[in-house]
């Protein structure tokens, strides 16, 4: 589809119904839904990331993208409220359509646009895939934690770009801004074009937490298996820890041989090497 074609379309509005939103999502590479996090929610996540992302500067630790913007990484380790994000139904509907049922998070990451804070690169979420793909291979949830307006960094949006492999010199003249409540979801396919707008307020800091998801073939942003903490891989939920890659998918992922299943633990005894006798030996 052209961009004269999409012009001519109604754009993505947020809108509260599912079936629309999996429409959008068709055609145009994104959908808003609008009350996807209650008002409680909301405000639990955004004070949890305001407060983190204050104690990583206080730290100085703090990741910045140019002066202004912030973004808190690896969130699995930082607190419940994030841990239980990643279960949310609406991922399991959203990206269960867009993955297949067996995806696995990528990342899960806070961004906040801070005043001043100047535009992000336009990228696809698989840009390190050097070849079209007629599916997405990854897709991301942007939980939208204020109000997202085009003045306060709104992510930058190119209608159908995920249908159209041939072009990739796009421009900010060819987005659109994300808009949405505090509380709505902006779902994308990751060969949509995007990236974070510049936030031209005065005083408004836009947050948002990023549900980054793969389908579990898929190298994961976040090596969660070296970077979870140990003691949440004791005590999380096996469908958490499913989702993060602690488990074996078709074969993939095992430790010993191909009749492994299931959930994996660290290996305490690998098999080495041995002579014929079956004696361990130091080659
Ligand atoms: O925070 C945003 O508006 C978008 C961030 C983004 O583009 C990304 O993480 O790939």
């Amino acid at each position: 589809m052209s961009m004269a074609d999409l012009s001519r379309q109604a754009l993505p509005r947020p809108t509260r119904n599912l079936e629309r939103a999996f429409e959008d999502l068709d055609r145009f590479g994104y959908a808003i839904l609008e009350g996807a996090l209650s008002r409680e929610r909301v405000a639990a996540l955004r004070a949890r990331v305001v407060e983190q992302a204050r104690g990583e500067d206080a730290q100085g630790i703090g990741f910045h993208d140019g002066k202004a913007n912030q973004r808190v990484w690896m969130l699995p380790n930082k607190g419940r409220i994030f841990r239980d994000l990643v279960l949310d139904p609406l991922a399991d509907a959203f990206m269960g359509r867009l993955l297949g049922k067996d995806f696995l998070l990528s990342s899960l990451t806070a961004n906040i646009a801070r005043p001043g804070g100047v535009p992000m690169y336009l990228h696809t979420d698989q840009g390190y895939v050097d070849f079209w793909t007629p599916k997405p291979l990854v897709a991301n949830i942007l939980w939208m934690l204020d109000d997202f307006t085009e003045a306060n960094g709104g992510t930058r949006l190119v209608p159908g770009s995920h249908l159209n492999p041939d072009r990739t010199d796009y421009a900010l003249s060819d987005t659109i801004a994300a808009e949405g409540p505090a509380g709505a979801a902006l779902i994308f396919d990751g060969r949509m074009v995007h990236g974070t707008g510049s936030n031209t307020t005065e005083t408004e800091e836009r947050h948002g937490v990023l549900t980054y998801y793969c389908r579990p073939f898929v190298r994961q942003q976040e090596n969660y298996l070296l970077g979870l903490d140990s003691e949440l891989r004791q005590t999380e939920r096996g469908i958490f820890l499913r989702r993060l890659g602690f488990w074996i998918w078709s074969g993939l992922g095992r430790t010993h041989e191909p009749g492994d299943k299931g959930a994996l633990a660290p290996v305490t005894s690998p098999i080495g090497p041995m002579d014929a006798e079956g004696r361990p030996i130091d080659v």
